[in-house]
């Protein structure tokens, strides 16, 4: 089989750090598989960028090549086009974007560069599967560059509407030149859909069925592969010594009263202070639960450079004082809202101490979160998810209790809902979910993945 090119913005690490979420493991399992090389930026900011020596790490069946940043592509491909300008668009955040040619041309700039040193490192039959929204462009340069193997391209975050995108100067150039991937994949089926609109209405492609797009004498698939979490994986994770102390002090806290938690980097665009409002809504709409229910809320900060997110941090702090200071009592704080950071195995334990999942963000292209919450539970005592209809998690979920983030009063009352369900309704609907999460790990989503880039690469080179 021919050999995998991963290509990210962040690469590694291979092995099982504690810290590592799902995809990192697929990927490796993937790239283990063939043999593989695993190309990317390696953290470092340095005077020759990605002039300087290729560095060199991983193992026998697996290397992980990096080149450095120079200050300026840091802050105009990775801190600037990339978080400040295509991450606010494609969460359909336009009020958020920054729109500066400056910032463009760094983002085409680093593209351009580290399309240039990956193309001495291609083989023949290789196969290169580009990650997220940093590289959109980057088949485009490698075709450039007369590389003839197949290219594959997953997006991690949403594909906003057309209206929206419309709105990014360029829009209709870049998307051109993300036709030249064989493959793009989605998170949703919804966000597939968005693109392939986008691309008939402003670049006249004709849909050929089944998610293909011919435009121009080219051919692309664009398709939905919703993505997965080593489910099993994660279960047992819910059970180790580590995962059992912290399932086991929050229990000790609770002392028979209930837990909601939410776990999500610092973002706008997970939802966090509409989630307080909602919580502070369920305490004043249904007061039985003052004193009964607490919401914990894991927030590592994230991007922490950028305004936009210091904001927020700001939002959330002043929230949780003021829902605090409202309802709290001798022995019961309503919120308890934490910034530190768990392994992955505390991480199990404390869903599997809570009644409840909040999981509202106002965009996210998947929510891996909702997923482990599912895997970490007791299938004996399973706890209920709250999710947002805006994650793409939700199209595979209908057995969750899927919610408007912007509706305090409607996330407030599927609260009510999941901390009163009884318990074989509890069953039911979580056994769904985790019979389905678990056919559709991450393995399954690397191997579906590849599996139609395999094929549409012969298409083309037949
Ligand atoms: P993210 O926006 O980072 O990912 P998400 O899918 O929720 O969002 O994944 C976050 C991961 O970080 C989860 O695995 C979670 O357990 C972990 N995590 C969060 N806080 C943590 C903490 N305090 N300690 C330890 N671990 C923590 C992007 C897209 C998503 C998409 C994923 C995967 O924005 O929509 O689902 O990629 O494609």
């Amino acid at each position: 089989m021919s050999r995998l090119v991963v290509v990210s913005n962040r690469v590694g690490p291979l092995t099982d750090t504690g810290r590592a979420g799902g995809l990192a493991v697929a990927l490796v399992d993937a790239l283990t598989e063939t043999g593989g090389l695993w190309f990317g930026w390696s953290g470092e900011i340095s005077e020759e960028g990605s002039f300087g020596n290729l560095k060199q790490a991983g193992t026998r069946k697996v290397s992980m090549t990096t080149v450095d940043m120079t200050q300026a592509d840091y802050d105009e491909f990775y801190a600037g086009y990339s978080n400040k300008t295509l991450w606010p668009v494609l969460h359909y955040r336009l009020d958020l974007a920054v729109f500066d040619r400056r910032l463009e041309d760094g983002y085409r700039r680093v593209n351009e560069r580290f399309a240039t040193r990956l193309r001495p490192l291609l083989e023949q039959d290789d196969i290169v599967w580009v990650h997220d929204y940093h590289f959109l462009p980057f088949a485009a340069e490698l075709r450039g560059m007369e590389v003839e193997n197949p290219l594959g391209f997953f997006l991690h975050v949403p594909f906003p509407a057309p209206e929206v995108l419309a709105g990014l100067p360029n829009a209709a150039t870049l998307v051109r030149r993300m036709l030249a991937y064989d493959v793009i994949g989605f998170q949703s089926r919804r966000d597939a859909a968005n693109f392939r609109r986008f691309v008939v209405e402003e670049l006249d492609a004709v849909e050929t069925g089944d998610g293909e797009l011919a435009v121009g004498g080219q051919r692309v698939v664009a398709r939905a592969f919703p993505i997965g979490i080593d489910a099993a994986g994660f279960a047992r994770q819910a059970t180790t010594p580590e995962a059992r102390r912290q399932t086991g002090r929050v229990e000790k806290l609770l002392a028979g009263r209930q837990q909601i938690i939410g776990v999500d980097r610092i973002d706008y665009s997970k939802g966090l202070p509409e989630r307080f409002r909602a919580f502070g809504r369920l305490l004043d709409d249904y007061p039985e639960n003052r004193g009964q229910v607490s919401l914990m809320q894991v927030a590592p900060p994230s991007r922490a450079d950028l305004d936009a997110y210091a904001e927020i941090r700001r939002e959330l702090e002043e929230l949780t004082g003021n829902i605090n200071g409202r309802f709290a009592d001798l022995d019961w704080t309503p919120i308890r809202y934490m910034t530190r950071s768990f392994t992955r195995r505390a991480l199990a334990g404390l869903y599997r101490a809570s009644r409840v999942a909040l999981v509202t963000p106002l965009r996210d292209g998947m929510n891996l979160v909702a997923k482990e919450y599912v895997a970490a539970q007791r299938a004996e005592d399973p706890g209920v998810v709250v999710l947002s209809r805006f994650a793409g998690a939700a199209e595979g979920m209908p057995e969750a209790l899927i919610v408007n983030p912007h509706s305090a009063e409607g996330v407030a009352a599927s609260l009510q809902t999941a901390l009163n369900m009884p318990l074989d309704e509890r069953r039911d609907r979580w056994q769904a979910i985790f019979d389905r999460i678990c056919e559709n790990d991450a393995s399954a989503w690397a191997d579906s993945f590849l599996e139609t880039l395999r094929e549409t690469g012969r298409q083309r080179a037949g």
